[in-house]
């Protein structure tokens, strides 16, 4: 043992205090994926070119492998200047939130040209010819779904989070708004949920569908089945049907989330 100093100070300091954070520690992420759910933190994206895709990167979080089960794809993407998202194979519909930057939308089956920015979306029907591009780069938030007619054709939708309504939810304190029509051409909806620190989810969700969040804003506490995850935002997480789910805001600044959430129940 001889020549080697014992750094007692960094021992009995409560965090490190020479700049280094455990995001930073080789080999250290909180990312985690089990049977039923997982949690993918920033530092776990792996980015990469897609065919059909110019001048992007995507990194899908969650897709239906058979590993997972989902039945839904989350991607985050960034485009550069100038560039362009592919087309989503067929029979396979998209929804988009801008995370940052500018994205114009041109959808012309829709007669849709539009430009929108940070907390606006669109949802794009299955099998409609579209342009998402960017002149001077955007982030974005992509679900993409097989779709389920089980009413109408769903239709092209575009807006922005605060245009939408609050929504009353018995029992709940987090906010809450829906960005796509409840009706049943829809087979998804995507929830804006805000929570003060200090609030939490009051009913210990177990529920059949299935859930893909991205935790926009803020940091707390998510139990996913008999786990209990510190999490923040940036934070992707998939939830399988009947995992049990629930969620403590924390910390100084509010949390939100945005949460896709399927709609169709199939009687089998
Ligand atoms: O609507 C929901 O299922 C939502 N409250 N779930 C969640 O926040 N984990
Ligand atoms: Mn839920």
């Amino acid at each position: 043992l001889e020549g080697i100093s014992w750094d007692y100070a960094a021992v009995l300091s409560q965090g490190r205090d020479d700049g280094v954070s455990f995001s930073e520690l080789p080999g250290f992420t909180r990312s985690t994926y089990e049977r039923d759910h997982a949690l993918i933190t920033p530092e776990s994206r792996v980015w990469a070119g897609q065919p059909g895709w110019k001048s992007a990167l995507t990194a899908h979080v969650i897709s239906p492998t058979a590993a997972t089960g989902a039945n839904f794809v989350m991607l985050l993407a960034k485009l550069d200047n100038g560039g362009s998202a592919g087309q989503p194979p067929k029979g396979v519909e998209r929804f988009v939130f801008v995370l940052d930057g500018t994205l114009n939308v041109t959808v012309p089956s829709a007669k849709a040209d539009k430009v929108l920015h940070a907390d606006d979306y669109a949802f794009i029907p299955a099998d409609s010819q579209h342009v998402l591009s960017s002149d001077n780069g955007a982030g974005l938030l992509l679900f993409e779904r097989k779709c389920v007619v089980s009413g109408g054709m769903p239709k092209f939708q575009s807006g922005s989070v605060a245009d939408k309504p609050i929504l009353p939810v018995e029992g709940e304190v987090f906010l809450l708004r829906k960005l796509l029509p409840q009706t049943v051409d829809y087979d998804f909806n995507i929830h804006v949920m805000d929570f003060q620190p200090g609030q939490y989810l009051n009913v210990k969700e177990v529920h059949y569908n299935q859930h893909g969040l991205l935790l926009v804003q803020g940091q707390g506490i998510y139990r996913l089945a008999d786990r209990w995850y510190p999490v923040q935002s940036g934070d992707a997480i998939w939830m399988a049907p009947y995992v049990l789910q629930w969620y403590g805001a924390l910390g100084n600044t509010p949390s939100r989330y945005v949460l896709f959430k399927d709609t169709t129940l199939d009687p089998g």
